[in-house]
């Protein structure tokens, strides 16, 4: 946790504060059970009166610093809030509803402090947002624009009703998030989704207070970004001239997460998921274009097999001449300092497949060497465009194929750790690195309901590429909301190693999912682990889990998103909330 020991002082005071002026034994506002609901739960929030709500007035009006950002978002959650009218399934239980509108709000002020902080990892996203009972102002402060945007966020959640709004009042909220990086990894190779898709999908992201859209862009399927200085790359690899992103996509993406506070961190995985190059540059890609099941196929080799599988070839000069003008290119369309450089899944034999590279290694070198090259020849590239490289861990840890850590600048090197069942997490921070925690068995949701691990020969045989398998991705069973929730990114850690991590990601992987079931993959079980990783997944008082107590929130939050456009599945029967136990 990055924050140090200031801030849980200031939790200590704050709570001493607010015990002392609680009358009702209301422990938590916004925490369920009296239909005030927030998601991700507030820090700290709490009644500085009796529960109440107050009208909020038909004039109601959000005062922001001018800020391009700050403003535009200042503007949609106006308007969000002024056209909501959300119902909430459980009616309040507050002690007073004030309809009178001398006691309305009109105004919320926003204050930031600091206008000119960008977004970027590790920016301060705490705000306080005071509601008082009497008032007609309420007022939110923030360090910075981006802490200010999580800060309306939660006021748009404080209002509800119909005909009139009512917003909750005598609150006070003082809120910062236990881990800066809390991503969301869409791959849009495997099935492309549509500029919209995507934009609906970081904006649901903002709504849960989620601050990274890690896109894997390109696979071994399909290319589909549109490079200036490499056109081909997606004129002849993407799936069509309709399935593609231009420039101007991006630039509308990367705004559109601006505006939100949202990073976009690009990911161009290479050298391994990168058959779909071979459409342009066949001379570049070993085992191209083939499917490739080595001769010592098992299990554990078939989790990495796909179509045209394809690996950069590290001895071919051609490949780093191709690298450098997509590294360029993707610098100058991602302001965002970290640049995800991939390079999971090395399968040797796709390597062994080529000639060259078969007699580098009857020379006596290794395929660790190989690995060794592609990294020693792009990351510095990488590294001189001032970003931050973020790689999955099998670069480091992968037993076959793994590079010394010397070749790894702790400084500007990121691991992305998914293979926690041996703990790797502990592994990369142990060696120094700082790590992105997206467990396989908590934090991958592409697994539909159709996955197939049984014994049957024939269905073994089948190629990847066949509509009776997924396409080359293995899945484990479907991970439901409570097991994303349940899992500690930290788990096993000593507090020393737990600051290495900055936080974690659910990932979407799109052999199996495409635009007709994205929200319904994401929502809300991506939700789940928003609040994990912004004020956890534990009761303050009781440091016990609180799956129950967030049910019913999480239940609301998910007819509140379905609201505002998203289509986030259901958790519960209606019946649940009708009839609270
Ligand atoms: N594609 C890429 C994938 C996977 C990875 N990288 C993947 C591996 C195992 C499972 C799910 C997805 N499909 N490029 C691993 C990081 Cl279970």
């Amino acid at each position: 946790m990055p924050h140090g020991s200031v801030i849980p002082a200031i939790i200590l005071i704050f709570s001493l504060f607010i015990l002392q002026l609680c009358i009702a034994s209301v422990a938590s506002a916004g925490g369920g059970g009296n239909g005030i609901n927030v998601w991700p739960k507030p820090r700290i929030m709490s009644w500085t009166t009796q529960p109440r709500a107050n009208l909020l007035s038909p004039s109601f009006a959000i005062s922001s610093p001018k800020h391009f950002y700050l403003s535009s978002a200042a503007n949609r959650y106006l308007k969000l809030i002024k056209t909501e009218h959300h119902q909430p399934l459980v009616t309040p239980s507050l002690i007073n509803i004030t309809t009178s509108s001398s006691s309305a709000l009109h105004t919320l002020f926003i204050t930031v402090e600091s206008l000119l902080t960008p977004l970027q990892h590790g920016v301060n996203e705490t705000y306080t947002l005071s509601i008082p009972a009497d008032a007609s102002i309420a007022n939110l402060t923030a360090h910075t624009v981006w802490g200010a945007m999580r800060g309306l966020e939660t006021f748009s959640q404080l209002v509800w009703g119909k005909p009139n709004l009512l917003v909750a009042s005598g609150l006070y909220v003082w809120d910062s998030p236990l881990f800066a990086h809390r991503g969301l990894m869409v791959d849009t190779s495997r099935n492309y989704y549509g500029v919209d898709d995507i934009l609906r999908t970081i904006k649901t992201m903002s709504f849960n207070k989620m601050n990274v859209f890690h896109w894997h862009i390109t696979d071994s399927h399909s290319f589909p970004l549109v490079l200036p200085s490499e056109p081909d790359l997606a004129a002849k690899g993407s799936y069509g001239h309709d399935m593609q992103y231009s420039p101007n996509d991006v630039k509308k993406i990367v705004e559109f997460g601006l505006t939100h506070g949202v990073r976009v961190l690009p990911e161009i995985d290479s050298p391994g998921h990168t058959g779909s190059w071979a459409e342009a540059y066949p001379e570049i890609v070993t085992c191209a274009n083939k499917f490739w099941w080595p001769a010592e196929s098992n299990w554990t080799n078939r989790l990495a097999s796909e179509p045209g599988t394809g690996h950069l070839n590290p001895l071919n000069p051609k490949t780093y001449k191709i690298l450098k003008n997509v590294i360029n290119d993707i610098v100058n369309l991602f302001p965002e300092a970290f640049y995800h450089a991939g390079a999971d899944e090395i399968i040797p034999g796709c390597w062994k497949a080529d000639s060259t590279i078969q007699s580098f290694l009857s020379n006596g070198g290794t395929l660790s060497q190989l690995l060794e090259k592609f990294v020693g020849s792009t990351l510095p590239y990488i590294v001189f465009f001032n970003r931050t490289v973020v790689y999955w861990e099998d670069v480091l840890l992968d037993d076959n194929v793994n590079v010394r850590p010397s070749f790894l600048p702790k400084e500007h090197t990121i691991l992305q750790t998914w293979n926690n069942g041996a703990n790797n997490t502990k592994r990369i921070v142990d060696a120094g690195y700082r790590a992105i925690v997206s467990s396989s068995e908590f934090y991958y949701l592409d697994c539909g309901h159709g996955d197939f691990l049984g014994n049957d020969s024939q269905y073994d045989q089948l190629q990847p590429s066949s509509s009776a398998n997924n396409g080359g991705s293995w899945c484990g069973p479907f991970k439901t909301w409570q097991t994303i929730y349940d899992y500690d990114i930290t788990y096993g850690l000593s507090e020393e190693e737990a600051k290495m991590v900055l936080g974690g990601e659910v990932a979407l992987w799109s052999e199996q999912a495409d635009p007709k079931v994205l929200d319904v993959r994401l929502w809300p079980r991506t939700s789940a682990m928003a609040e994990t990783l912004w004020s956890g997944n534990r009761d303050e008082e009781t440091g016990i889990k609180r799956y129950a107590q967030a049910t019913d929130r999480l239940n609301e939050w998910r007819y509140r998103m379905v609201s505002r456009g998203v289509g986030a599945e259901p958790i519960q029967p209606l019946w649940c909330l009708r009839n609270p136990g």
